[in-house]
């Protein structure tokens, strides 16, 4: 992957809000459209260069409304240069065929997960043959896959896919490996490792670690040639016994650690060139 476009920048993405928390714990959670895009433009300022984006309705409840989709893909592109891609992984209990309308609002990228797990004391339930239907909508509508992988059967899940059905829009294949849920794939060192030699040919990919793995995963991704995805859905602690502050603060910190790994933030536009994402 360091031959291709980027060389050896780090592609940070965010990812601010989440289904998980709940505004009421975590009053500074961005969940209105205002609150997204001012998230959104602070963290570009400090190197992000993608938004992992789900919605909240008027109650800051997880939604997937279709318009509010839509407004918000729009006010992200209109105010902000960040790549946007919508979650299609929604909340534990939103029906597959409210998950697969998301792409009908449009964005650059949608995440798309490659199975099955326990999350937690819920299963996030993702059918094969609906991850086929993701992965084809997604390639008639153009929008670029990030293949969300939650434990290592996923990557063989992935290979399947891809040797099936073919490749996604845009001919590249970028995956984010989602560590320390409870139910999937530890967030250390060893796994990193071990999803290594199960990663496509040519793939690019992130991770990301929940809660207290964030920093150890950052680091081995990093050292493994990865990219980092950082934000409040994955983390609300900065540091044992201190919340995060915002999302900004989780993202200057990935940027800082990046350029003293010699990966420095990549820009916007060599991150859409590295990814196959339309200008
Ligand atoms: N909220 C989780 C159940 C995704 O965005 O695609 C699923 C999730 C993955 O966050
Ligand atoms: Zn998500």
């Amino acid at each position: 992957s360091t031959a291709r476009p980027g060389g050896h920048g780090t592609v940070i993405t965010v990812a601010p809000t989440g289904a998980e928390h709940a505004k009421s714990d975590v009053p500074n959670l961005p969940v209105t459209i205002e609150e997204l895009v001012s998230t959104a433009q602070d963290c570009e300022r400090v190197g992000a260069s993608m938004i992992h984006v789900h919605i909240r309705d008027e109650d800051a409840k997880p939604s997937l409304d279709p318009q509010r989709l839509k407004d918000t893909v729009a006010a992200l592109r209109e105010q902000t240069n960040l790549i946007v891609q919508l979650s299609t992984g929604g909340a534990v209990t939103d029906p597959e065929e409210h998950r697969l309308r998301v792409l009908d609002a449009m964005p650059d990228s949608a995440s798309c997960t490659m199975g099955t797990v326990n999350f937690g004391n819920d299963v996030f339930m993702n059918r094969w043959e609906f991850i086929v239907e993701l992965h084809k909508g997604m390639r008639e509508r153009e929008i670029v896959p990030e293949y969300e992988i939650f434990d290592l059967g996923h990557l063989a899940a992935l290979r399947r896919l891809l040797d099936e059905h073919g490749l996604p829009a845009g001919g590249h294949v970028h995956l984010d490996l989602v560590m320390g849920v409870p139910g999937g794939m530890p967030g250390d060192t060893e796994t990193v490792v071990a999803a290594l030699r199960m990663i496509p040919e040519g793939a690019t990919f992130s991770a990301t670690g929940v809660g207290r793995s964030t920093l150890p995963v950052m680091f081995a991704a990093l050292s493994a040639g990865g990219h980092v995805r950082v934000g409040m859905e994955d983390t609300i602690s900065y540091a044992r016994g201190e919340r995060v502050k915002d999302n900004a603060q989780l993202v200057a910190r990935a940027a800082g650690i990046a350029r003293i790994a010699q990966r420095p933030p990549l820009p916007v536009d060599e991150v859409r060139e590295l990814l196959g994402v339309r200008a």
